[in-house]
């Protein structure tokens, strides 16, 4: 790995947000692409994370703290992620799902979503079915973008998935959901209209799906 990429990793993983950031502007600078960056050390260095909580090396105070590298990192990140397109090509309305605290990936899709020329609105964090359906209602969005990574809360996919359909709002508007332990075919059994491994296959969803 790059020594600026090296760099990154062991400070997401060390939960060190000022020498993250230092990492990724080094990487910037010495041309690195942004997606390189993302996915070989910042991505990376959380599936490392989850591994060593897993194996009982990592508590929680440890998961947050590298959360937070790696959301300052992120910020960092994003112009550069970001292809500007000046036309909107759609409104999303995304958020994860109630019961459910994990926003990192959710913000990564949200900001390739804007990138592409998407207007994003964001719910945040343990949005219940009720809230969702009520900001449908409101927002009038082309595509709903749900994320869980927590298999207990994968269920409120198919309830939000329920609660439009007894808001007679199903019709109005496509669902889409993500997420670590979110499959293709659980996406098919709760009838969402799509489902994407990452951020970068999500822009290609949506496009297909309002096009
Ligand atoms: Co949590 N956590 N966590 N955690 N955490 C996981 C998810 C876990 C897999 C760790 C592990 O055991 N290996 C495990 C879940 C096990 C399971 O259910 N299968 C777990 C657990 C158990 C928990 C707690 C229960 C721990 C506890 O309290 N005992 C607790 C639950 C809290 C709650 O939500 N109610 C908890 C808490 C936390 C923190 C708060 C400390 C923190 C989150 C901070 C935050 O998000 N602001 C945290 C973290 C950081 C993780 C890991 C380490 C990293 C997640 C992450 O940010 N990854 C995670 C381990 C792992 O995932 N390997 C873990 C980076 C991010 C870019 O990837 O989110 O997968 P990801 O998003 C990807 C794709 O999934 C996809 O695109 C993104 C970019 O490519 N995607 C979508 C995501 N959403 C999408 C929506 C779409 C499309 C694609 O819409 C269409």
């Amino acid at each position: 790995m790059n020594e600026n990429l090296q760099k990154v990793y062991d400070a997401i993983l060390e939960g060190d947000a000022a020498l993250a950031k230092e990492g990724v502007q080094l990487a910037l600078d010495a041309s690195v692409p942004a997606s390189t960056i993302l996915n070989e050390s910042m991505i990376a260095a959380m599936a490392k994370v989850g591994q060593l909580f897993e194996e009982g090396e990592f508590y929680v105070p440890e998961m947050l703290i590298a959360a937070r590298a790696m959301q300052q990192s992120l910020a960092l990140l994003k112009p550069h992620l970001q292809k500007a397109e000046v036309k909107s090509t759609g409104k999303v309305l995304i958020g994860t799902v109630k019961g459910d605290l994990h926003d990192i990936g959710k913000n990564l899709v949200g900001m390739m979503l804007e990138g592409a020329g998407f207007e994003i609105k964001d719910l945040g964090t343990d949005v219940s079915p009720d809230k969702f359906v009520e900001m449908v209602k409101s927002e009038k969005p082309d595509i709903l973008a749900l994320s869980a990574l927590l298999t207990t809360t994968m269920p409120n996919m198919e309830n939000t998935i329920e609660a439009l359909k007894a808001s007679g709002m199903r019709e109005h508007v496509k669902v889409i959901v993500g997420g670590a332990p979110v499959t293709d075919s659980y996406a098919e059994k709760i009838g969402a209209d799509g489902y994407s491994p990452d951020a970068s296959r999500a822009v290609n969803l949506a496009k297909s799906l309002v096009s």
